[in-house]
């Protein structure tokens, strides 16, 4: 009541009595216009691709430019959430300033129209920069500039016709109503309809239509003996849903079979281009493989076991012709995301890399690289697990350099052996007595030898092991202690079969995984 009694009377104070609209609405007017901007740019990216959607394209900016270790922080705190915490303070951020630049613009619309215009060009500059986006794409964010601006004129002159001391008409405030209200509305709409035009061209119906791959050679059953489910460990193979997931990604690459090509070109004697029949209708060979992120900290969840389907990488480098000299297979994701792996690991048949078009029974799950995606086993993912892929350029270590390479992390990275206590939790209460203890361990390509446990001060005692199903992947463990009322410190290590026991010494997970024990606490009653 105070402040618009000021500002009734702050223009018959100056010569010129120009309007001045009053705080909240010159914000709004900031806000609205924002809304705007983003649902325009977010419909028309329904049409020429989601990722074009300029809140997108500058998120995904935004994480590539991020440095490592803000990077680390964010995954370590948040999680899987990470995307989601850094699409919220974006959205917070942008409500700040698109208020500001309205309140900037009590008097007159420039100062938010410079600012409205400054959004669009970052949008304009963020999808153009996006590796898996063309020119086309830029029609996302052209239209968030012309719908900011737009409404954000608009809007301003009926406000400022409004507040004016004498307004033409006494119906002009329910004009600004009726406009702000038409803009929340239809940007309600347009970002819903971005959202439903993106989905009738995305990737699940398309994944849909690939139907039942069948493999030419299944892997060998999973005895029931490996794993000690039961007792407290993961199942051996881990369900599609619950295989953890680690990408860049802010919003999911979304390729249909009949978009998707593989390139295969470099030092190889004849450049080869497959399409998804090309692959799909080889003899397709299943493997059970654990896949890890250097990332996963000792005793982390970043680990997960399931039956990849797919072909071998060593078929199609053969008949591409892999030239002397050769070192890296440089692999590259719709989504501009590059990996290098060694050479040697991709052409190893003992190995077995696939590159992959189906998991436990189904076709890709998009969000784990649908429609097909490499998996060499015994390396960390960001070096052997390139989903959406659509490039392999066989070439050297010298001319090329993948993405988290040049963030710091190492060219070779093999998966280390690691082992992690799941049962019980940390801090949970058991009742006293025997106390099961158990969990997994892995060393991907090596294999696991002994896995031992110790309470408190007490000895190493060996762990039961359960049955070995193949080299790439995990071992489940468990043994049992007498645990007297009160807290308990638990403690494991891994031994493989090159007889290396995993050292206490703790390595945080940059630049090539990280190592120490695994160690809990828990109350006996
Ligand atoms: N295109 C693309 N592929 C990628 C990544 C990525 O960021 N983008 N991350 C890699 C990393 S670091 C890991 S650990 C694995 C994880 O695969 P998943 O999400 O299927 O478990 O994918 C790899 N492939
Ligand atoms: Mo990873």
């Amino acid at each position: 009541m105070s402040t618009s009694t000021a500002e009734q009377a702050s223009p018959a104070s100056g010569e010129a009595p120009e309007p001045r609209l009053r705080r909240r609405v010159a914000a709004l007017l900031g806000v609205l216009a924002l809304a705007a901007a983003l649902a325009a740019g977010h419909l028309v990216a329904g049409l020429v691709g989601i990722n074009a959607s300029p809140y997108l394209a500058v998120g995904n900016g935004a994480i590539d430019l991020t440095p490592v270790e803000l990077k680390d922080f964010a995954v370590r705190t948040f999680g899987t959430y990470d995307k989601l915490v850094l699409l919220a303070g974006m959205a917070v951020v942008m409500v700040v300033v698109a208020a500001v630049a309205g309140l900037l613009s009590r008097r007159t619309p420039w100062p938010g129209l410079v600012v409205v215009t400054g959004f669009g060009l970052v949008g304009l500059f963020a999808v153009y920069e996006r590796p898996d986006l063309d020119t086309p794409a830029l029609l996302a964010p052209l239209a968030s500039l012309v719908a900011g601006v737009a409404v954000f004129a608009l809007l301003h002159r009926l406000a400022r016709r409004d507040a004016a001391p004498d307004p033409a008409e006494g119906s002009s405030r329910r004009t600004v109503l009726l406009a702000g209200a038409g803009v929340v509305v239809g940007a309600g709409v347009a970002g819903l309809g971005g959202q439903l035009l993106a989905g009738s061209r995305d990737a699940a119906s398309s994944r849909e239509a690939v139907g039942r791959l069948v493999p030419a050679r299944t892997a060998p059953m999973i005895p029931a003996d490996a794993d000690f489910a039961k007792l407290g460990t993961p199942t051996f193979v881990t369900r599609n849903a619950d295989f953890y997931r680690v990408d860049t990604a802010l919003s999911i690459p979304q390729v249909r079979t009949e978009d998707w090509s593989l390139r295969l070109h470099g030092m190889v004697d004849r450049e080869v281009r497959y399409g998804y029949g090309d692959i799909r209708n080889r003899p397709l060979v299943e493997r059970t493989i654990t896949m890890t992120c250097v990332s996963n900290e000792v005793g982390g969840t970043y680990v997960s076991t399931a039956n990849f389907l797919g072909v071998d990488l060593a078929d199609l480098l053969e008949e591409a012709g892999v030239r002397p000299g050769a070192e890296q297979l440089f692999s590259s994701s719709v989504d501009g995301w590059t990996s290098g792996s060694p050479v040697a690991a991709a052409m190893d048949r003992g190995r077995g890399a696939m590159l992959a078009i189906g998991m436990n029974g189904e076709p890709l799950p998009i969000e784990h690289g649908f429609p097909a995606r490499l998996v060499i086993p015994g390396l960390y993912g960001y070096v052997s697990a390139t989903k959406w892929v659509t490039d392999l350029e066989v070439t050297t270590w010298q001319a090329r350099q993948a993405y988290w390479l040049k963030r710091g992390w190492s060219r070779e990275a093999s998966i280390k052996t690691e082992s992690r206590i799941d049962t019980p939790k940390g801090f949970e209460t058991v009742p006293g007595g025997k106390v099961r203890v158990a969990g997994i361990a892995w060393a991907q390509h090596t294999g696991i030898d002994r896995v031992e446990v110790r309470m408190d001060d007490g000895p190493w005692r060996e762990a039961m092991l359960s049955r070995q199903v193949n080299l790439e992947t995990w071992r489940m463990w468990w043994i049992e202690f007498d645990a007297a009322p009160g807290g308990h410190q638990v403690v494991c290590r891994a031994t493989d079969r090159s007889g290396y026991t995993q050292t206490d010494m703790r390595a945080g997970t940059v630049p090539d995984g990280a190592t120490g024990w695994h160690s809990i606490n828990f109350t006996a009653q």
